[in-house]
């Protein structure tokens, strides 16, 4: 059944590790009744979140995957779709963004503003998703939400207005004060579901009065009605609002929110807030590109009555086969439906329409603009669109970031080897970040991927779901290599065998390009490279470029400039020219003084004051450089850029530095050359790998 757009919310979860996106989920379902008793993430009833259904994500009492589901609220239809914190899982996030309307950024209301939350923040920008912000975990010692605030203001540039202010702090925590309409909420019963209004305690009237002027004052920017009401002292609530709802959607301010989702504190204001302040489809703009005009940028309307659009933002394998995250965008898909999937040109019928509550479904007849629903047996990749045929659409696409680290994997029988590569094609269908290759002189299979969890994590999930004992190589870099000065060419092609020969001259210059990864330029003029034969001295060139010749790695950061050459009336050829690029390419390589690129990571550590020292004694032992590092109230946050090469093994490392205290993420931050002592390593090493194969 189609629900009224103005009443539906499509929202997603996100934030830094561990700060309780899963935790708040939880609760949402609980007080919306889709849950009848609250699971712990890591709990001692051993059952964990309802969110969290894979087994490892239970064991480890982190989130691999997002998770879909729905519910409702007071009458509004919500949409959630709860997110991983680990950075390694980066894509779920970015999709389920690509995708929603609205997010919450939740925030640990101890550390504050952390890595993960400045990723998030930029992958809530990329795709203009106006936010909450939930500063969650009060009860904990030390947390502050002025302070979180603050950050958010300082460090992520956010306009954050303060929606509440807390009663009580930790331990005492015991409700919250809503500025808007200026009452105590304290949140009772077993699980917090009983919710009393009272007048604000006498001792916080003072700091509650401040903070309402400052949200008022922010706010009535955004609104004329509310400035009026301001100087004519006739503001309501509902005045207040609508004025909160425009600067939110339109992304001008950040409404902050707070309380202890553990703790079963302020988490249903925060719902009441999201169907308020958070946008419904239609009060979002979504383009797509329209394939018959040169993908000119079209505004799609979220009109259930126009023609089909869908994007496939996630699919999954599931019990019935292959299950495909649809979000429609606008038209309505009905069961029984035959659609058009705009990459490959394959039409599907769509055999079964179905709702998500995380690993649970529910089936549906139909599903119109703005929601988000799932389907099975449609073959596609993440990120096609589908239409009905009528319109001949692209949602524009998805993001996706460089994988910076692989294994080589092996397995032993047969029987394996079979499974291995059901589950190898499965994986990294699902998860665009996951690639596999194959080592062409050993036939070897390589995983690539984000990060050493995601790898560990793929290599858990052959074993189990696909019984297949794995053997992995210690994780290697993707090192790049790249050139660093321009050198000119002029290199002939000439072979007799025979009948026909082959000739072929290319002279031109190849230069360093920080722009992109290759680019080819014809400068020739009067013809003395026939325009046919144009294209394959591109392609002779780009052939080059998936092995460099130091230590076979991809060259990425090359232009190359045709000038002239010369051509044969019999002798040239397509492949004649072709051989012509990459002997000239041959030939300059050397000379264009070409060195070794490797991953930096962004590496930040959070710990106890104390190990401050340890901590980065750890940095300065990898290579790495310290960017920023503060400590404030007996944290310490030292920020850093470290080479991938020198992190393997640094979890054991920091712990025993730092007895286990202090925690660390990293990210992919750049490719920078590496020093000549490593280059000179890690060329020696390849020719002795090379001599031993
Ligand atoms: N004290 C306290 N602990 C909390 C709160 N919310 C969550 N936690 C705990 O923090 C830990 C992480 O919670 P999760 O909900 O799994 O966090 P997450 O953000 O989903 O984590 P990832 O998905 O792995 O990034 C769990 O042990 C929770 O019990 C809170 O409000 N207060
Ligand atoms: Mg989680």
């Amino acid at each position: 059944m189609p629900y009224e757009l103005s009443k539906l919310r499509n929202i997603g979860i996100s934030a830094h590790i561990d700060s309780g996106k899963t935790t708040l989920t939880e609760r949402i379902l609980y007080y919306t009744n889709r849950i009848h008793a609250i699971h712990e993430v890591r709990g001692k009833d051993g059952v964990g979140a309802k969110m969290d259904s894979m087994e490892l994500e239970r064991e480890r009492g982190i989130t691999i995957q997002s998770a879909a589901t729905h519910t409702e609220w007071k009458g509004q239809h919500i949409n959630i779709i709860d997110t991983p914190g680990h950075v390694d899982f980066t894509i779920e996030v970015e999709r389920a963004l690509r995708v929603l309307d609205g997010a919450i950024l939740v925030l640990c209301g101890v550390a504050g503003v952390q890595s993960q939350s400045l990723t998030v923040d930029r992958q809530m920008r990329r795709y203009d998703v106006p936010r909450l912000a939930f500063v969650n975990k009060l009860d904990r010692q030390g947390a502050n939400p002025f302070r979180v605030r603050r950050q958010l203001i300082e460090k992520l540039n956010h306009n954050a207005v303060m929606m509440q202010i807390p009663i009580g702090a930790e331990d005492q925590l015991k409700g919250v004060v809503d500025l808007v309409i200026m009452r105590a909420l304290y949140f009772e019963g077993a699980s917090g579901e009983i919710i009393r209004e009272a007048d604000i305690p006498a001792e916080l009237v003072e700091q509650a009065e401040e903070y309402r002027e400052e949200l008022l004052d922010a706010v009535s920017m955004f609104s004329d009605e509310l400035m009026e009401a301001i100087l004519e002292e006739t503001v309501t609530p509902e005045i207040i609002k609508a004025a909160v709802r425009r600067a939110t959607i339109s992304r001008q301010i950040t409404p902050v929110f707070m309380g202890s989702a553990y703790k079963n504190k302020g988490v249903q204001p925060l719902l009441d807030a999201v169907c308020e302040y958070l946008p419904a489809p239609n009060e979002v703009s979504n383009i797509a590109l329209d394939l018959d005009h040169e993908e000119a940028e079209v505004e799609i309307e979220s009109d259930p009555e126009a023609p089909f659009i869908g994007l496939a933002f996630k699919l999954e394998e599931g019990r019935y086969g292959q299950l495909t995250y649809l979000r429609v965008y606008q038209g309505t898909l009905r069961k029984g439906d035959t659609i058009y999937n705009r990459r490959s040109g394959n039409k599907v019928k769509v055999g079964r329409l179905v709702r998500m509550h995380s690993d649970e479904m529910e089936d549906i007849e139909e599903s119109s603009a703005g929601d988000i629903v799932a389907t099975f047996g449609i073959d596609c990749r993440s990120g096609d669109t589908f239409t009905d045929g009528q319109v001949n659409y692209s949602m524009t696409s998805i993001y996706v970031p460089e994988s910076v680290i692989s294994y080589t994997i092996t397995t032993k029988d047969s029987q394996a080897t079979q499974n291995l590569s059901k589950a190898l094609q499965r994986f990294s269908k699902e998860d665009p970040t996951f690639r596999i290759s194959s080592d062409p002189e050993t036939g070897d299979t390589i995983i690539a991927g984000m990060g050493e969890l995601h790898l560990d994590v793929y290599i858990e999930r052959m074993r189990r779901e696909y019984k297949v004992p794995v053997e992995t190589s210690p994780p290697r870099v993707a090192y790049r290599e790249t050139i660093t000065r321009a050198v000119d060419f002029n290199y002939t092609h000439k072979k007799q065998t025979g009948g026909s020969g082959q000739y072929g001259k290319v002279v031109g210059t190849i230069e360093p390009n920080d722009q992109s990864n290759y680019e080819f330029i014809d400068k020739i003029k009067g013809g003395n490279i026939p325009r046919e034969f144009i294209p394959s001295v591109d392609k002779g060139f780009k052939s080059m470029l998936d092995k460099g010749r130091l230590i076979e790695a991809p060259v990425v950061g090359i232009r190359v400039r045709l000038v002239d050459g010369n051509s044969h009336s019999v002798d040239s050829s397509d492949v004649a020219f072709q051989e012509a690029a990459r002997g000239a390419w041959r030939e300059a390589y050397g000379r264009a003084a070409p060195c070794i690129l490797e991953p930096i990571m962004r590496v930040d550590i959070e710990g106890p004051a104390e190990f401050h020292g340890q901590i980065v004694a750890t940095i300065m032992q990898r290579r790495g450089i310290i960017i920023g590092s503060t400590e404030e109230e007996g944290f310490s946050k030292v920020e850093s850029e470290v080479p991938l090469s020198e992190m393997f093994g640094y979890s054991t490392a920091l712990r025993s530095g730092t007895q286990g205290k202090a925690e660390f993420t990293m990210e992919f931050s750049r490719y920078d050359r590496t020093p000549a002592q490593i280059a000179d390593d890690l060329i020696a090493k390849h020719e002795a790998e090379k001599k031993a194969r």
